[in-house]
């Protein structure tokens, strides 16, 4: 067991060893470049520590977006061969939109603009901080006009993701009734993530078929966005990507507000008026009691319960009452178990058939998810399962340290190595400062 000083101490080191020149790998050999979410995550622990590097971190996510806002998942700011599937797989450069810098041609969940409303509290409301947020207001306003005006074919106000590695949660077992539509080739893999990590706690070499394969499509539609919403066999409506643009919008309207950008708010507004009715009327399922998935290419929802079902509650968008149904899965419910057996929150519905503790996104604990949901519990004042949550974040990352993700059952937990896939891993190490401060 650490103190909160030892504890603050090793997320500090964490994050130092893996700051590079001007931005962060998430994880030293397992992921040595920079993710877009990530960088959003590892700005906040920077905010508490140095607010330049939180700043340069933020910059040289930037330096990857694209001419149409587009911002890609993996930025490629120098060359590793740890890493599969690298830009020679992406090939970003057959788009005509693609910056300089090599960059993957995916995107993932945009958490900058709350990152930045974040960052711009945690500094004291400094005014420096504030001309910087105004310098580059535009590019990630540019960024959400992406998402709105290409993603969003039916005009919904839900913007959707074309490849499972954009919604975060890679291998989430709802991505098998994707997966169950199409078949692939059997494209030969060279991946380097189970030479570091045990196997069975990763995606299968089967679903990185896939996953290789949606990259494949997008490359010989030069990543135009119109190909993909027409051709894509993968099209789905995620609620917790839609409640990260969401929250982020919100972020951008305040921010907005004091930079009097009087344009750029009302668009924003308008978005988000559109996209939270499209949450609630769409993808919020009654029956379970949560938010689910929708397949547009299949015309169908997926439901099934997952961490991402309570992430709208981040982005304000559940009524009180909805909110209210939604936490009786947590302390005492499907994820927490009946007498509290599970660390809130198993990434999968526990009680489904298809979950698996130790593998990946199936149903570990992921830290920032975690953290997602603790800051939508407090927007609700839902203070006991606030603290809940905060407590078995911290508790699991004391007990086992700033892994990738965790075994949710407290029993398997006792004496048993429960911390799984990276070590060091530095979201978890920035969240956990946030949740310390
Ligand atoms: C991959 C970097 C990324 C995260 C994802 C997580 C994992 C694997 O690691 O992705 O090869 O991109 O699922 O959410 O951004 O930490």
């Amino acid at each position: 067991m650490y103190s909160t000083d030892q504890l603050r101490n090793h997320f500090t080191a964490v994050l130092n060893d893996n700051w590079q020149d001007g931005f962060t790998i998430p994880c030293q050999g397992l992921y040595p470049f920079q993710w877009f979410w990530d960088s959003g995550f590892i700005a906040l622990g920077w905010a508490h520590l140095d607010m330049d590097r939180a700043k340069q971190e933020i910059l040289a996510l930037l330096k990857g977006q694209w001419s149409n806002g587009f911002i890609p998942h993996i930025v490629f700011h120098n060359p590793s061969d740890s890493y599969y599937p690298g830009p020679e797989v992406y090939r970003a450069d057959l788009s005509e939109h693609a910056p300089e810098i090599p960059t993957s041609g995916i995107t993932q969940p945009p958490v900058t603009g709350f990152v930045l409303q974040d960052m711009f509290r945690i500094s004291g409301n400094s005014q420096e901080l504030l001309f910087f947020i105004d310098s580059i207001y535009d590019q990630v306003f540019a960024n959400h006009q992406y998402f709105y005006e290409n993603r969003d074919p039916n005009m919904e106000g839900l913007v959707y993701i074309c490849h499972n590695w954009e919604a975060g949660t890679d291998n989430t077992p709802v991505w098998d009734l994707i997966w169950d539509t199409f078949s692939v080739p059997e494209y030969q893999l060279n991946r380097k993530d189970t030479k570091l990590i045990d196997a069975s706690h990763r995606p299968s070499d089967a679903e990185y078929r896939y996953y290789i394969h949606l990259v494949e499509l997008f490359k010989s539609w030069n990543y135009q966005d119109d190909l993909i919403a027409e051709q894509c066999p993968f099209l789905i409506q995620d609620p917790l990507f839609n409640s990260m643009l969401i929250a982020s919008n919100r972020s951008l309207i305040w921010l907005g507000e004091l930079l009097g950008r009087d344009q750029q708010v009302e668009q924003l507004r308008a978005w988000t008026e559109l996209a939270v009715q499209g949450m609630n009327d769409k993808l919020y399922d009654p029956d379970l009691k949560g938010y689910v998935y929708y397949d547009l290419r299949g015309e169908r929802k997926l439901p099934y319960l997952s961490s991402s079902s309570f992430a709208p509650l981040m982005a304000q968008i559940p009524s009180a009452s909805q909110a209210d149904e939604m936490i009786g899965h947590l302390c005492g419910g499907r994820f927490g178990g009946k007498d509290q057996e599970n660390f809130l929150c198993a990434s999968f519905d526990p009680l489904s058939e298809w979950f698996e503790s130790s593998r990946y996104w199936r149903g570990p604990v992921w830290i920032n998810l975690n953290w997602i949901i603790y800051k939508g519990l407090r927007n609700y004042q839902l203070n006991t399962e606030a603290e809940q949550i905060k407590k078995d974040t911290l508790d699991l990352l004391t007990k086992y340290g700033c892994f990738e993700y965790f075994e949710p059952s407290r029993e398997m937990n006792e004496g048993l190595k429960a911390g799984y896939g990276g070590n060091n891993f530095s979201w978890s190490a920035a969240l956990g400062l946030d949740l310390l401060n």
